[in-house]
């Protein structure tokens, strides 16, 4: 049975008028759900519009120049197979160009997962970023990325206003390729891994990553690359706190949504930061000065099936912990499910990973850059602790913080972190 789908531009977060740059399908194309059909852009931040069906499109009612907004129909398509019926349709913000002076959004990762400016060691690609000139739709920057490409390289687009298009990536490297102009290397003259040929060892799989992951694992790698990053290692007396909780939660009735110690763990956290002003900063693109911020959002790494999102509790210091329960409850529902927005995952001063609910002693979690530090959780658990007198039964909580160096001093690191765990060791001092 054949059904007619509708792609329509999704909620992007309070922006009345949405550019049309790129428009990548034409009638009678065939898509994919997630292939992306059009590039939008606002003044802050560039799209990918991805189907939300599998099928042939019918109609294309855009075209580059028009000017779109939440709900506009950008095309209908034929579906044969009711099976693929749409999902939901997530931007997918991957670019964020152009001379911005907020840098936060500008170099904000779309999944929240550690962060961006590229430069992977296998994966030989430098994007511009925000400071960068090159001017390009993040389908082209995917391509570009595809060949090892850095765009920054490519001094003029042949699009308009001189936009990269495609064509010139394609032109670049056959420039490159007849000429022998170095444009694919892996950047700081990092040697790329070399391809392996596994065949002779067993039966292999080729198994696609994930949208999700192919952008994590790029941010995570430019962020390795570029910060001198530091993990510090403490641990908080929980005992009291769990109790507390635990109350609490005892007094929850069927349906309601349980406190879950990781809303301690964020309050801790803003406290701590409102302490810490460094913390809660970016560093300016040139590097000279720190850009600091008035208010407290938090984000929290999220396991999903497909891969590593980071949604944003906002304005944590106004919230109380029943408010924040259910915020978090609701945001990784969302993203369990793949229905976070962009502005959902934006906005982030500080991350919180948190594998506690799986195990661990400690690790080194990567910092979601341009905020400065992010703090790792792991298993907390009974531990004989040394009193004065006797070993006495104690909850710990091992935390793990990973900073920017060139921001955070060592000590500072370590006072930071004896703040947190004084909070999370006595959380009337919340209160205070
Ligand atoms: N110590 C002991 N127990 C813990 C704990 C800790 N530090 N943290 C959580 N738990 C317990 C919880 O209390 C809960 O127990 P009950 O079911 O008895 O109440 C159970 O473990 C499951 O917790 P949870 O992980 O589902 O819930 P959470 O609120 O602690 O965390 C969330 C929410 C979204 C952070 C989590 O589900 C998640 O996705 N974690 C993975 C994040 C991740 O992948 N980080 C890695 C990033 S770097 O690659």
């Amino acid at each position: 049975m054949t059904q007619l789908c509708e792609i329509r531009v999704p909620d992007v977060g309070n922006v009345a008028e949405i550019d049309v740059v790129e428009v990548l399908i034409k009638v009678g194309d065939t898509v994919e759900i997630e292939q992306t059909v059009a590039t939008l852009e606002t003044d802050k931040a560039s799209m990918d519009l991805p189907s939300s069906a599998n099928g042939s499109i019918k109609e294309v009612f855009i075209k580059p120049g028009d000017k779109v907004s939440e709900g506009t129909l950008i095309a209908t398509v034929l579906v044969s197979d009711t099976s693929s019926a749409p999902a939901a349709p997530a931007p997918i913000v991957v670019e964020a160009p152009k001379a911005e002076p907020v840098i936060e959004k500008a170099v904000e990762p779309i999944v929240s997962a550690p962060a961006p400016t590229p430069a992977a060691s296998s994966a030989p690609a430098i994007e511009t970023t925000s400071t960068g000139k090159a001017h390009a739709s993040p389908a082209t920057r995917l391509f570009a990325r595809e060949l090892g490409v850095d765009v920054s390289k490519i001094t003029l687009g042949t699009g308009r206003k001189g936009r990269i298009l495609k064509d010139d990536v394609k032109n670049y490297v056959k420039k490159a390729l007849t000429e022998g102009v170095s444009g694919t290397g892996t950047g700081a003259g990092i040697p790329s891994i070399p391809a392996v040929d596994f065949s002779p060892f067993g039966e292999t799989e080729l198994l696609k990553l994930s949208k999700i992951k192919r952008l994590t694992g790029q941010n995570l790698s430019r962020v390795w690359l570029n910060l001198p990053l530091v993990t510090y290692h403490e641990e908080a007396d929980i005992t009291e706190m769990e109790a507390f909780r635990n109350s609490l939660n005892a007094e929850k009735v069927k349906g309601d949504v349980k406190i879950t110690g990781l809303i301690f763990i964020v309050k801790a956290l803003v406290a701590a930061m409102q302490q810490f002003p460094n913390f809660n900063a970016s560093l300016s693109p040139d590097g000279e000065s720190l850009i600091l911020k008035k208010y407290y959002n938090i984000g929290i790494a999220v396991d999903t099936p497909n891969g590593l999102v980071v949604p944003v509790l906002r304005n944590v210091n106004t919230k109380s912990i029943n408010e924040l329960t259910l915020e978090l409850a609701e945001k990784s529902e969302k993203a369990r499910l793949g229905k976070l927005m962009p502005a959902d995952m934006q906005g982030g001063c500080m991350t919180i990973s948190s594998l506690g609910g799986i195990g661990g002693t400690a690790f080194t979690p990567i910092v979601n850059a341009p905020e400065v530090a992010i703090l790792g959780v792991t298993r907390a658990k009974m531990q004989p602790v040394w009193n004065g007198k006797e070993f006495i039964p104690r909850l710990m909580l091992p935390l793990d913080l990973t900073y920017d160096h060139r921001v955070i001093d060592g000590a500072e690191g370590a006072r930071f972190m004896a703040t947190v765990k004084q909070y999370l060791g006595d959380i009337r001092r919340l209160l205070l």
